[in-house]
């Protein structure tokens, strides 16, 4: 999509076209509401500003799109086709690697109570068995401000892939 096509779109329409990008429908619909944007970098630091006010609640509720590192996503939408392509890293069939993300997987959701989120793209498999590894050693607060950073990263990203 065009930046000008996105301001010219219906309020429905552009929330719509950016829904994919997570999962919290106070951030769509301000970013919507907020068109006309000047240009492709207005857009992307106002997303960012939103995300930076991003709390525990929102990180709660955007999680339910995001499945566990090294589960390939299943489902047909748009959500789950960006995911398998995010983990692209995780989707071969490394046993020890899969193993190895269960099991930190289950550590990390016993000690947080909730999904261990990091921003895949870009990142091998090793790097991200590394990275869940290091934050299990994190406090519950600081761990909370990493996987809201993440949560913004994997946002952004897809808002900027979804432009051209
Ligand atoms: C994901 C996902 O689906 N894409 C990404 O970058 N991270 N999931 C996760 N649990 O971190």
């Amino acid at each position: 999509m065009k930046l000008e096509q996105f301001n010219q779109l219906t309020d429905a329409a552009a929330r719509a076209a950016i829904a994919h990008c997570v999962a919290l429908a106070g951030w769509s619909g301000e970013l919507a509401a907020a068109r006309p944007y000047a240009s492709l970098d207005a857009l992307l630091q106002y997303a960012d500003k939103l995300a930076s006010h991003w709390d525990a609640d929102d990180l709660q509720q955007a999680l339910a799109a995001h499945p566990r590192i090294g589960e390939r996503a299943s489902g047909a939408g748009k959500e789950a086709a960006l995911s398998r392509q995010e983990q692209s890293a995780v989707n071969d069939d490394d046993s020890r690697l899969k193993q190895a993300l269960r099991n930190g997987n289950a550590d990390y959701e016993q000690r947080f109570g909730r999904v261990f989120l990091i921003r895949a793209r870009g990142r091998s498999g090793e790097e991200m068995l590394a990275e869940l590894q290091r934050r299990l050693a994190n406090d519950p607060q600081q761990e909370q401000q990493e996987a809201l950073m993440q949560l913004r990263e994997i946002t952004l990203l897809r808002l900027r892939e979804s432009f051209q």
